[in-house]
């Protein structure tokens, strides 16, 4: 037991030290690829956790200042600018492996994110809910910030204690901070995770990308990231069938599963979507992200697809809870152009990326596509070899 001295040093110091995270600076890394700029630290991690969420401060309760209620990881996070704050809903993972949502904010867009004193109170309406994460932020044309996110029952019908059914959850808000829930989507899919809500009416209507799937896991029969159409979003019905848009692709970084990531970025050349996709391997399924453009006027309609993957976890990110993943629910586009793309890694923590508009629409557009089979790639190389070595080249 410590004395009451021993008590509030233990405390001052990780107050301090908490502090000192918290008002970090997160200089750029040396990572260039012309694309996106990588920055030195993470912008979020378990340590930026509130002490009080954590910590039991009464010295009568808890004499030996241990943390009661442990937070494991800050990950997967939505992302709006709103009232001159970058805001972040961050999925937060407590040491129980429930995670929960959670607004942190900061005035730059790179550091010094901090956490309100308390987490999102979801509207508690599904009883067999038992997890909820990753939601997506759209400020839509309707005037409400919706977020869509997963939420993950037990499959009570499959007797594997494993067997889960992921369905999309929706609340809205004004402020992020009072959230009223609406129903979860309906569509003919049993399983539906990585939903992402359209900003703008489509013919009038709200528009979802989907990512149906046959099992909780396997995307079986699903062929890919969706769209689809829902009249009214306070009974959110499909009521057009889910088109594939971005397929999964024998031999590429989606074969086994793809999905929907950050809110589309609407551009004068179309819509740019950075979304993931997954492949297997004999070190387990690995995540990157990767992105795609829709037409301006008819957003399920694929206009380019640059080829490839765009992040994927580098050096310490490639480790953690669930390692060799990086994953996106979340950009911010700022009226000067410049972007800002929250991506987690391996389930773990949070980090950015930022670019601009010009620089995404140059990627998108301007990125030739997977040709699909290696003969036909070292062809594509070739050709940007000869023009380089030509004399048409450099400034
Ligand atoms: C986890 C998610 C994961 C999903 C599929 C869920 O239980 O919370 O992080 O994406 O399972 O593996
Ligand atoms: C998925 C996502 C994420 C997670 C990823 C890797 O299915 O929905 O929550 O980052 O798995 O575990």
């Amino acid at each position: 037991m410590l004395t009451k001295e021993e008590f509030n040093a233990r405390l001052s110091k990780l107050v301090r030290e908490q502090e000192e995270l918290i008002n970090r600076p997160n200089p750029a890394s040396d990572f260039y690829n012309g694309i996106y700029t990588r920055y030195q630290n993470p912008v979020l991690t378990a340590a930026h956790a509130p002490i009080i969420w954590r910590y039991d401060l009464s010295y009568n309760d808890n004499p030996n200042l241990m943390e009661r209620l442990g937070v494991n990881a800050v990950m997967n996070s939505g992302a709006v600018f709103l009232n001159g704050k970058y805001c972040l809903v961050a999925r937060v993972e407590g040491a129980d492996r429930k995670s929960f949502f959670a607004v942190a904010e900061s005035d730059k867009p790179t550091e010094g994110f901090r956490f309100r004193d308390y987490p999102v109170i979801l509207p508690d309406t599904c009883p067999e809910e038992t997890n909820v994460y990753d939601m997506r932020l759209t400020q839509h044309e309707d005037g409400w910030i919706y977020g869509v996110f997963c939420s993950e029952s037990k499959d009570k019908d499959n007797p594997d204690l494993s067997a889960a059914t992921a369905q999309a959850g929706i609340v809205r808000t004004k402020d992020l901070v009072k959230w009223e829930r609406l129903p979860n989507l309906i569509s003919k899919s049993p399983q539906q995770r990585n939903v992402v809500l359209h900003p703008e009416f489509v013919n009038g209507m709200y528009a979802f990308y989907t990512r149906p799937q046959d099992d909780f896991i396997s995307t079986g029969s699903g062929g890919g990231v969706c769209f689809a159409l829902c009249k009214d979003i306070t009974d959110p019905v499909l009521c057009t069938d889910e088109v594939v848009i971005s397929p999964r692709i024998y031999h590429t970084i989606t074969e086994v599963k793809n999905g929907a990531g950050a809110v589309p970025i609407k551009t004068p050349k179309g819509w740019i979507h950075i979304a993931h996709g997954v492949r297997n391997t004999a070190a387990g399924l690995r995540y990157v992200i990767y992105v795609f453009a829709t037409d301006l006027d008819d957003p399920s309609k694929l206009i380019a697809s640059p080829s490839g993957l765009f992040i994927a976890p580098h050096g310490i990110e490639r480790v953690g809870d669930v390692s060799n993943v990086a994953f996106t629910n979340g950009a911010i586009v700022r009226e000067d152009g410049s972007v800002y793309i929250y991506y987690a890694s391996s389930d773990t923590r949070l980090h950015v990326a930022s670019t601009t508009i010009e620089q995404l629409m140059d990627y998108t557009f301007n990125t030739p596509s997977d040709p699909l089979r290696s003969a036909d790639c070292v062809k594509q190389r070739c050709e940007l070899i000869a023009k380089n070595l030509s004399g048409e080249r450099r400034v």
